[in-house]
């Protein structure tokens, strides 16, 4: 990274170059997965760039999942686990969303079964009484990195084999014609307990978000109570605001 090994690779505006510059050595495998990266004001003394300019290459490599920051810790080269947009203005799936992004989508199942809800299962689907919940709890994989962990509830006459759940809950409740046409989510930030934080392969404590999703049929009646913690690493939430 001297000033002669990256002035002139290319065109562009600094940033860009150096930006370019880190991305090839992290794409040949010269920086490995995991592996950290000079501080920002090593890397600027290096070159001889600013650190205006150091972090804004920085960010993009971000915001691109090539490395990530930790708190206190500084960058590090990603382990591949994929940075995703999401919209928040659509009703899709897991599935629909990572095939979209040519990613592969995977589950690993914590547990599923038929089950007596909880009153809060039970008030949040508008259960009548002796009612039955189908709860399907579920690791979400995109390209094999861990990306939220769901716990759904459903009415059991909505669902009542949950095990005929392979893969999309969503694929499985359109064939039925039970596919939701709306939902109400919720999202907060939270620090990543243990237990989740082994689960996801990431470190307690760091950041992640609790999102609960309660999606609805066109005749209003409650599908699906979703409760899932997604890693605060791999999501930036968009949503498109309009005046009135
Ligand atoms: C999304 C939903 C979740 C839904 C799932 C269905 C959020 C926060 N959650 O992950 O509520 O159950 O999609 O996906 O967006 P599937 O059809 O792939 O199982």
């Amino acid at each position: 990274l001297n000033p002669e090994s990256w002035m002139g690779s290319g065109s562009g505006p600094r940033y860009v170059q150096l930006r370019r510059r880190l991305e090839e050595s992290i794409e040949s495998g010269l920086m490995a997965a995991n592996e950290p990266l000079p501080a920002e004001r090593e890397i600027a003394a290096l070159t001889g760039l600013s650190r205006v300019t150091v972090r804004r290459a920085m960010q993009d490599l971000v915001d691109k999942g090539i490395i990530v920051q930790k708190q206190g810790s500084g960058s590090f080269v990603s382990d591949g686990t994929p940075k995703v947009e999401q919209s928040l203005s659509r009703l899709t799936s897991f599935t629909e969303d990572m095939t979209r992004r040519g990613l592969s989508s995977r589950i690993e199942w914590l547990g599923r079964g038929l089950f007596a809800p909880t009153p809060d299962e039970a008030i949040a689907l508008a259960l009548s009484s002796g009612e039955q919940v189908a709860r399907l709890a579920r690791l979400r994989m995109a390209n094999d990195k861990p990306m939220a962990i769901e716990r759904a509830s459903l009415p059991s006459d909505i669902l009542p084999d949950p095990d005929i759940v392979t893969t999309s809950l969503y694929e499985v409740l359109e064939r039925a014609g039970n596919r939701p046409e709306r939902a109400i989510q919720k999202i907060s930030a939270i620090n990543l307990d243990r237990a989740d934080a082994d689960l996801l392969g990431v470190e307690p404590g760091v950041a992640g978000l609790r999102i609960e999703r309660t999606s609805y049929l066109a005749n209003r009646r409650v599908v699906e109570f979703t409760r899932s913690i997604y890693r605060g690493d791999a999501y930036d939430f968009v949503a498109e605001l309009r005046l009135s």
